[in-house]
């Protein structure tokens, strides 16, 4: 009998990428180091994304433990927030934000779990749905099966919210060892914390010994991601078998029996995460809940938050493109001293409800231009400009405007660096929570490396030579 690829993941790698930036920003000083180090990531993505699916020990998952008062909490943190919107959002929108969880503070009062049935194709999750819905566990759980996930290639991010969001309880239907794109899911549900039963259904096609066999696989490779309890197989309907009797006569004998369905190990373990677990269940799932609520909200807010500050970076860098026209200085010395970028800095703080003092914005503005001068950024994006302007036939432009361009332009990246640190600043600065100059700069790096793109520089310079004498012969 074929038994299908079984996969497994290193999770850590994941993890030691997305924290390469960071640490490697350390050691990196050009941009060209950035430029490789880019390439350098795409490739090793390239590699991962090939050799990554050998089997190997995964990294533990092992699932927070929410209580209600938890829960509680976070409910009253997003009502608190909701607040925040009223003054800033639309109506209708707060309203449908509010209502949403109104109805989360109700759910976490139930007393019924929602356990999803799914996994890939024909792997009997209608079959196991009819016959636990016919099960004495059926009062204290409601059953939903899903579509099949795996009709495409690529995992769509959107199931795998639309499934933290929905389950207290995941049964993930497998029909032997685990494959690749089975694998890769499952993962992605226990990253989000949601608690899942592995079921190994359609056991009645394989041998004992070979049943025993992909259980024992499955275990050892699952250790510390999923408890072997939560692992089971199991039989989701009943199966014809031939029986052959010999007669006392010599001749034999056919008849068709069936084998009943086989679904008890699974009966009990779900009974007792229902007597252990059920208030957590339903605990953790209003909590992913109330998350992706109170990200929500926070995204509308930051929405229309930025939608006020957008015009005032604009109005800001111009006023300091037409300055550094009329009198000409060093980038990095306009960033730190010109009143334009701190009275900027001023308003965008006001439009996002923070606190940051004077001082902070001086700071702001002097590690912007350390960093732009660590990262030789100034000669590189004046050499991307020079570049689209020779293709654009421009052949001369008066070094001025070049500079008033250019520091418009930083201006202009400064000002939506400190929009991004500001939209994750959740609590106002403090002595507890200072300025975080490192995300600042992140997020700087992240908005440069953006803006680099041939459309997007090419629009903003063509905007400067519209609004800044240019000299062009
Ligand atoms: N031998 C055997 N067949 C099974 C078992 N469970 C389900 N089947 C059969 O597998 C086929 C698919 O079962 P379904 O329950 O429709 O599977 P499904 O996952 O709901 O299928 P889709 O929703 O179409 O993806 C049916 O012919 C079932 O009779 C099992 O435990 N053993
Ligand atoms: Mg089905």
């Amino acid at each position: 009998m074929k038994i299908k690829k079984p996969v497994l993941v290193v999770g850590m790698g994941i993890s030691l990428l997305v924290g390469f930036p960071g640490v490697l920003g350390h050691f990196l000083t050009g941009a060209q180091d950035w430029a490789i180090l880019s390439v350098v990531i795409a490739g090793s993505g390239l590699w991962f994304s090939k050799k990554y699916l050998k089997p190997a020990i995964p990294a533990k998952l092992s699932p927070i433990v929410i209580g209600k008062m938890e829960v509680v909490e976070k409910i009253s943190e997003t009502q608190k927030l909701l607040k925040t919107l009223e003054a800033e959002v639309s109506r209708e929108v707060l309203f449908t934000l509010e209502e949403r969880l109104n109805k989360l503070v109700f759910s976490l009062d139930r007393s019924v779990v929602q356990a999803v049935l799914t996994g890939g194709q024909k792997v009997g999750k209608s079959s196991l749905k009819n016959v636990l819905e016919l099960s004495k566990i059926n009062q204290q759980i409601d059953w939903l099966e899903t579509d099949s996930l795996l009709k495409e290639t690529t995992i769509d991010q959107e199931v795998i919210k639309y499934l933290s969001l929905k389950a207290d309880l995941i049964l993930f239907l497998i029909t032997g060892d685990l494959t690749e794109s089975e694998w890769a899911i499952i993962q992605q549900l226990l990253e989000k914390q949601v608690p899942l039963v592995l079921v190994f259904n359609k056991q009645d096609q394989y041998l004992l010994e070979e049943r025993v066999l992909i259980l024992n696989k499955l275990n050892e490779r699952l250790v510390n991601v999923i408890s072997p309890s939560d692992i089971l197989s199991i039989s989701a309907v009943s199966v014809p078998i031939v029986v052959r009797k010999i007669q006392p006569d010599g001749s034999i004998q056919e008849r068709i029996d069936y084998l009943p369905e086989e679904i008890k190990p699974l009966e009990i373990r779900l009974k007792q995460r229902l007597i252990e677990e059920r208030q957590k269940l339903i605990c953790s799932n209003t909590w992913r809940q109330v998350t992706q609520l109170k990200q929500e909200a926070r995204e509308q807010l930051n929405q229309v938050r930025k939608e006020r500050a957008l015009p005032i970076i604009i109005k800001y860098q111009w006023l300091v493109g037409l300055a550094v026209f009329a009198n000409p200085l060093p980038v990095v010395d306009c960033l730190v001293n010109a009143t334009f970028s701190t009275q900027m800095i001023v308003e965008i703080n006001d439009i996002y409800k923070q606190k940051l003092l004077p001082k902070h914005i001086k700071i702001i503005l002097v590690t912007l231009s350390e960093l732009i001068v660590k990262l030789g950024l100034v000669e590189l994006t004046t050499q991307s400009m020079l570049n689209l302007l020779k293709t654009n036939s421009v052949t001369y432009l008066a070094g001025a405007t070049i500079q008033a361009v250019s520091a418009a332009y930083w201006t202009n990246i400064a000002g939506l660096s400190v929009i991004e640190y500001l939209q994750e600043q959740t609590e106002p600065l403090s002595a507890e929570s200072p300025l975080d100059l490192k995300r600042l700069k992140d997020k700087f790096q992240q908005i440069w490396s953006r803006s680099q793109q041939k459309e997007i520089l090419s629009n903003f310079l063509k905007q400067g030579l519209s609004r800044i004498p240019s000299g062009v012969v």
